[in-house]
């Protein structure tokens, strides 16, 4: 059965738990349906914007000849909720995934091998900021640019956020646990009385956690931030036009690296601030796949 690439919107990713109970039967005749009948050639993926969809539409697709299979456009939210739907029932799903993410701690999951290293390799995670914010809040700069933590510091974050606290609650907890650390931040950085800041950010569950992480830190010293969630698009747009701050979400060099070119002179890049990133296609550790090359049999 030839399907084409469609691009489907959220309200059909809705329905995925159907797709997914028509897949249940497949799961015990394995041997005589295909790999890609097992997952109803379906990935879920997340929101088109999201530089894993962009990667794996327009090369994974193409590199590894999946072109039978459609890429299910829809949220991080949706992603992880049709994960956790497949998962209790232990059906076939793949999703495009990433690290550090709290969905390895909650399930049993693995990276399909990609043979063609397509995804890249570890990646970094950068503060982008507008032009000109050095010059018109130094001190917000100046924190910005000294904001750097680890994987398992994220982690820690991202569980606490699903374990049920609002994101803002479990900044704040996990800042009061590691004052040391965020000392880094604030180091050499004065004070200020209530000057605004913007933030932006996209609902991926790792930009959520960091973000609000650095809400607070910029709080803790006076600012008043305003954190506004927008598409990846929009995110990128909005700080090279000035609209927004700055942004802790920029995955470099190959997720981001769309945005990056297209924007390119119109901000600040202030380096680093997470190293040890991954992304690819994942599945939970129960299916018998384990490589993109897998799929195409
Ligand atoms: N992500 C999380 C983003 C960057 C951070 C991997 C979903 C993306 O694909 O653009």
């Amino acid at each position: 059965m030839l399907k084409k690439l469609v691009g489907i919107t959220s309200a059909v990713a809705l329905t995925l738990g159907l797709a997914a109970c028509g897949g249940e039967e497949t799961s015990g005749t394995s041997e005589t349906s295909s790999v890609g009948e097992q997952f109803d050639h379906t990935i879920v993926g997340i929101d088109p914007g999201a530089g894993i969809m962009n990667l794996t539409i327009n090369e994974v697709v193409p590199e590894y000849g999946l072109e039978d299979w459609n890429i299910v456009e829809g949220s991080g939210a949706a992603m992880t909720a049709a994960l956790k739907r497949a998962y209790d029932n232990e059906e076939p799903i793949i999703v495009t995934g990433w690290s550090p993410h709290w969905k390895f701690a909650a399930f049993d999951l693995k990276y399909l091998d990609d043979p063609k290293g397509v995804y890249g390799g570890a990646e970094d995670v950068h503060t982008i900021a507008r032009q000109g914010l050095q010059e018109d809040h130094p001190e917000g700069y100046q924190l910005l640019d000294q904001f750097n933590w680890g994987p398992e510091h994220l982690e820690t974050v991202m569980n606490l956020i699903q374990e049920g606290q609002n994101p803002s609650d479990a900044a704040a907890q996990w800042a009061s646990e590691n004052e040391e650390l965020v000392s880094t931040w604030t180091e050499g950085v004065n004070e200020v009385d209530g000057e605004e800041l913007t933030l932006l950010y996209v609902a991926w569950d790792d930009v959520i956690a960091s973000s609000h992480v650095v809400e607070y830190a910029l709080e803790s010293i006076g600012f008043d931030v305003d954190l506004v969630q927008v598409d990846a698009g929009p995110m990128w747009a909005g700080i090279a036009s000035g609209s927004g701050d700055a942004m802790v979400g920029a995955w470099l060099p190959t997720t981001h690296a769309d945005y990056y070119a297209e924007y390119e002179g119109q901000f600040e890049d202030l380096g680093s601030n997470l190293t040890g990133t991954k992304l690819g296609l994942v599945v939970p550790a129960y299916m018998d796949v384990e490589s993109i090359e897998d799929l195409v049999e």
